[in-house]
């Protein structure tokens, strides 16, 4: 009895200790994102909790590749979902710190990935990987215009979220 009081009092610990975090999930592979909350709390993921999320697969002609590409990857909706952030503002970092900001009704409005795969494959940091924002332009052709392709980050390590 005395064990088991005590193993209850530890979980007991243990849950207050983990739920004061907002993520659930670990990453136990690299970390490929960071995503930092308006509150300034930060989330690291790696590839398996991304695919983990529902996968939406997005073929597009786009500036970039000759010929329509298949990407895929969860929407960037369901990821700020997940991690149960909202915001009005979403600014994703590159690797090479290329960075754009897009209106967060951009994920409201449009099935908008955050691209782990191309062509079924995840992406080396020579292929744009290895997460590209992809937007539906065959879709929805109003988003093929330069404001647009300048939001499409490849090589994206973090996304900061503004209140
Ligand atoms: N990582 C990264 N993503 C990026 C850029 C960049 O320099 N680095 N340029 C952006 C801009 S401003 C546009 S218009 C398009 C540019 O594509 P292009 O260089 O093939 O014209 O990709 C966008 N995504
Ligand atoms: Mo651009």
């Amino acid at each position: 009895m005395r064990t088991f009081l005590t193993s209850l009092c530890a979980l007991i610990m243990l849950s207050g200790v983990f739920g004061a975090q907002a993520q659930t999930d670990a990453p136990t592979g690299p970390v490929i994102l960071t995503v930092t909350g308006p509150d300034s709390s930060e989330a690291l993921l790696d590839l398996d909790m991304l695919e983990g999320l529902a996968q939406t697969v997005t073929i597009v002609e786009t500036p970039w590749y000759d010929g329509s590409q298949e990407f895929s990857g969860p929407l960037i909706s369901d990821l700020m979902a997940y991690l149960d952030i909202t915001g009005s503002e979403l600014s994703f970092i590159a690797q090479n710190d290329y960075a754009a900001t897009m209106p967060w009704s951009d994920i409201e409005s449009y099935p908008v990935i955050l691209a782990t795969r191309h062509n079924g494959e995840p992406m080396s940091l020579r292929d744009k990987g290895p997460l590209f924002v992809i937007y539906p332009f065959d879709a929805y052709p109003e988003l093929r215009n330069e404001v647009t392709y300048s939001r499409s980050v490849w090589q994206v390590k973090a996304i900061r979220v503004s209140p």
